[in-house]
């Protein structure tokens, strides 16, 4: 290693100096004299000019790191849903306007290019959301946290909608290569896959395996005014050099090429299900594959400037994103006890002290468990190593319980009824030192139901940290004339501590204040409109109430409920053409999962009723229904700012907490929701006279279902709602293919109706109808969406990840100096 002082230019963000840079980067790293430069050319110029100025930061960062000898957060996420960096990235460090002026001066408007960047979005839905919230905030904080995950090259697919029906194209995101990442070929190792395990002189080794290399992608994360950054790992599949002598030295070069493509799958693609075996095979591999390099990196790390394991879980926490890394535990020991020689209880210690998992669903088929048989041939080792744990977790249990053969069934690290199958929450749990849900009620329910048992037996390892948004860019970023006007009045200090906010409460009095509130949202709604014209064709009054739904279509989320109303809303509009309506654009947003039959089913259902509205000129502008495609980060940024009514409205129960409720009260807009997730604490934050609650609570849904609840009888009993299920039924949205909805019917009037649409029905009405009162009366409703923002200081993932640094990873922030 070398010690020269390297001499480098000092970047300063002038104008001036701005355009220097884009300058040099486009001639010397994008390689394009600027008479052929096309836009693309420019924003990836301009990209590495803002990256040369965080490398710096990032250097002093990890220098401090290493100096002050800090414990470091590893986040082992299998999603991370970025987005776009550009913007981001400008904010972060105050150089938007300079950027902004730099480009003008070559010529070249900034607004469009950023339009052009790729949403990195590696990631399905809120857990992958939060996760980059979280490195946003730990950069920020300046908490020395590392994400890691897989380097994707295919993220979410993109959603086309065509005659009504989502269909998925591939997201190839790299295509124009990435800007923003550090390949390091130096850094790669050997994943394992296969083979057998034999006892040598004591130890186990684990041989005949197949392997391939994970290489290392690097992405700074910056924080937001502040010099700290932390770094986003991403690991990539590249066949090793063994495979290549072995395949070429059969002499078949074409099947060597072929054999060796297919070894680098493992990080080709983001899943967004698991409905097929093969598939199932595929994600297990993928699982395994970035927690293997993951500890393998993390080892490599700590023995850099320690000798021995002795500080290992003084040094290290490591945080389990739901149970998707959880073979990092194995794995892990694995490394420690075969590798590295540590005894076993000191690995199993060390493991136990350094280990943290988020529970984020309740959803039975959400919980993750693998096949034994499966296990057995992908992950031999690993396997004995869970079974090894579970022997002695069970022993214990065995003795406290008085050998409670029911419970150690019930608890135990394997399900043993039919196929065996290892339940990776289990093993998570007994491995870690803290287990928290994403909202109180998640938290409550998570340990009254599902993980009963082990709350019983380990009460004081359960905790509740409720999830948070990052403000700088669900606010800063995504809604400029907000954000502007509340800096005017309360200073820009809001974006480091959301609780400033609260100051807008004074404010709710002052006209003055409530017209340029009014006047700020109504621009996000024709910014809105403008896009969504030339898109759907459909043009939109800004005065009308935006009534948004954006989230991944699933049942338990109700989009149904909503559509219901919307079909209850027509059909009264239609017979009463005349009367004072409350003009409304109901929109709805979100990708169903590919083999999610219902979901898409769903899609289709919302599109062939916003056709029939939108076309019907008895209606008019009272009603619109608008399906927005391709839901994602960037349509997020465009579309919740605008948004009037948050729809909020799953089944009691059922929403962990729910992440889109905050970015949308944060924006101004008012819930409507049932007590569920995060729904419940932002009506404390907000105040019952800020948001529309209806329908029944997790208890009364448990209520309702124990006194045998019987939809039917709902849909005979409300003449609307019938009216409104039979048009669904006998295809008046649907004339040319009739029976095309009969299955929503039936699952929600004669097969359960699992989610309990038609229960919280009438309630939901109803409560629409409160809503549009409320909004009749203009200034009451604006000094309510005040109320909202300014109650959404807890809500900023700051105070979320201060909360784990504090109670669960026991880290502090890095002084700067
Ligand atoms: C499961 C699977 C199964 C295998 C295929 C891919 C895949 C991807 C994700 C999941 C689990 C999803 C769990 C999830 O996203 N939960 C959401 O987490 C949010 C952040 O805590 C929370 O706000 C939402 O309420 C919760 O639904």
């Amino acid at each position: 290693m070398t010690t020269v002082d390297l001499e480098f230019d000092q970047l300063n963000s002038t104008v001036d100096a701005l355009r220097r840079s884009i300058s040099n980067r486009l001639m010397y790293g994008v390689g394009k004299d600027a008479v052929a430069a096309r836009p693309q050319d420019w924003l990836h110029a301009a990209a590495l000019a803002v990256r040369d100025r965080l490398v710096a930061r990032w250097m002093k960062t990890t220098r401090m790191q290493y100096e002050q000898d800090v414990k470091r957060v590893y986040y082992l996420s299998m999603e991370f849903l970025i987005g776009r960096t550009f913007t981001n990235a400008l904010l972060a460090l105050g150089i938007y306007d300079s950027m902004k002026e730099a480009l003008a001066s070559l010529g070249v408007d900034m607004e469009a290019l950023t339009d052009l960047e790729p949403d990195a979005a590696l990631g399905n839905g809120g857990l992958g959301r939060l996760a980059a919230c979280f490195l946003d905030s730990m950069a920020t904080l300046g908490i020395p946290g590392f994400g890691y995950g897989i380097r994707y090259e295919y993220g979410m697919f993109r959603q086309e909608i065509v005659d009504g029906e989502q269909v998925e194209a591939p997201d190839y995101w790299l295509r124009a290569g990435n800007p923003w990442e550090f390949p390091r070929p130096e850094v790669q190792y050997v994943v394992h896959f296969g083979g057998r395990t034999v006892q040598r002189e004591g130890r186990i080794e684990w041989i005949d395996t197949q392997h391939v290399n994970a290489m290392a992608y690097d992405t700074v994360i910056p924080g937001f005014a502040t010099s700290a950054t932390n770094t986003l790992r991403l690991w990539s599949a590249r066949a090793t050099e063994e495979f290549d002598l072995f395949a070429f030295n059969q002499g078949d070069y074409q099947r060597a090429v072929e054999a060796r493509n297919a070894s680098e799958n493992v990080s080709r693609l983001l899943y967004p299900d698991d409905s097929t075996p093969a598939g199932r095979e595929l994600r297990l591999r993928q699982e395994y594959f970035f927690v293997s390099a993951t500890m393998q990196d993390l080892i490599r790390r700590y023995l850099r400037t320690h000798s021995t394991f002795g500080r290992f879980s003084e040094k290290v926490a490591v945080h389990l994103n739901d149970t998707h890394p959880v073979l990092a535990i194995p794995e892990l020991i694995r490394l420690l006890v075969d590798v590295h020689h540590v005894p076993w209880d000191k690995a199993l210690d060390h493991v136990q002290q350094m280990f943290s998992y988020t529970n984020h669903t309740l959803m039975p088929e959400a919980l993750e468990t693998w096949d034994v048989e499966l296990l057995a041939r992908l992950l031999p080792r690993h396997l004995e190593i869970i079974f090894d744990i579970n022997a002695e977790f069970l022993k214990q249990v065995s003795e406290h319980s008085d050998h409670d053969v029911d419970l150690i069934r019930r608890i135990s690290l394997v399900d043993e009824y039919g196929q065996r199958r290892v339940r990776m929450a289990h093993l998570a749990i007994v491995a870690s030192q803290k287990v928290n849900g994403v909202s109180k009620l998640h938290s409550q329910l998570m340990t009254r139901d599902i993980f009963a048992d082990f709350a019983r037996m380990y009460p004081e390892r359960f905790t509740n940290v409720t999830n948070g948004i990052t403000p700088r860019r669900w606010l800063a970023q995504a809604s400029p004339s907000l954000s502007s006007l509340i800096d005017t009045q309360i200073g820009t200090h809001w974006r480091t501590d959301l609780f400033e906010l609260a100051k807008l409460r004074e404010l709710r009095n002052d006209p003055a204040f409530v017209e340029a509130f009014h006047e700020a949202k109504r621009q996000n709604k024709i910014r809105l409109g403008h896009r969504l014209m030339h898109q759907t064709g459909v043009s939109f009054d800004p005065d009308a109430l935006f009534d948004l739904q954006v989230k991944r279509i699933h049942e338990y989320k109700r989009q149904l409920l909503n559509v219901l109303h919307v079909i209850v809303r027509y059909n009264r509009i239609r017979e009463n053409p005349q009367r004072d309506w409350v003009p409304r654009v109901v929109m709805f947003a979100g990708k169903a999962a590919s083999a999610y039959r219902m979901a898409k089913t769903i899609i289709k259902l919302i599109n062939d009723v916003a056709a029939k509205i939108n076309n019907d000129p008895v209606v008019g502008d009272r009603l619109k229904v608008v399906f927005v495609p391709n839901y994602g980060v960037s349509v997020a940024e465009l579309i919740i700012p605008a948004a009037d009514l948050s729809e909020q409205i799953s089944m009691a129960g059922t929403e962990a907490s729910g992440t889109g409720n905050m970015k949308l009260a944060l924006n101004g807009a008012l819930t409507i929701g049932t007590l569920d997730g995060a729904n419940i604490e932002i009506r404390d934050a907000v105040g019952e006279d800020n948001i529309f609650i209806f329908g029944h609570s997790a208890d009364e849904v448990d209520g309702l279902r124990a006194g045998g609840y019987r939809p039917r009888q709902i849909y005979e009993e409300n003449a609307e709602l019938h009216t409104a299920l039979d048009q669904i039924r006998t295809g008046f949205f649907s004339p040319g293919d009739p029976l095309r909805f009969s299955d929503i019917f039936h699952t929600l009037v004669d097969w359960g109706d699992h989610y309990m649409v038609l229960a919280d029905f009438a309630s939901f009405a109803k409560t629409q109808e409160e809503v549009d009162r409320r909004f009749r009366e203009s200034r009451a409703w604006d000094q309510s969406a005040i109320e909202n923002v300014a109650g959404m200081g807890f809500f900023s993932s700051d105070r979320t990840i201060a909360e784990y640094a504090h109670d669960i990873w026991h880290v502090k922030p890095l002084e700067m100096g």
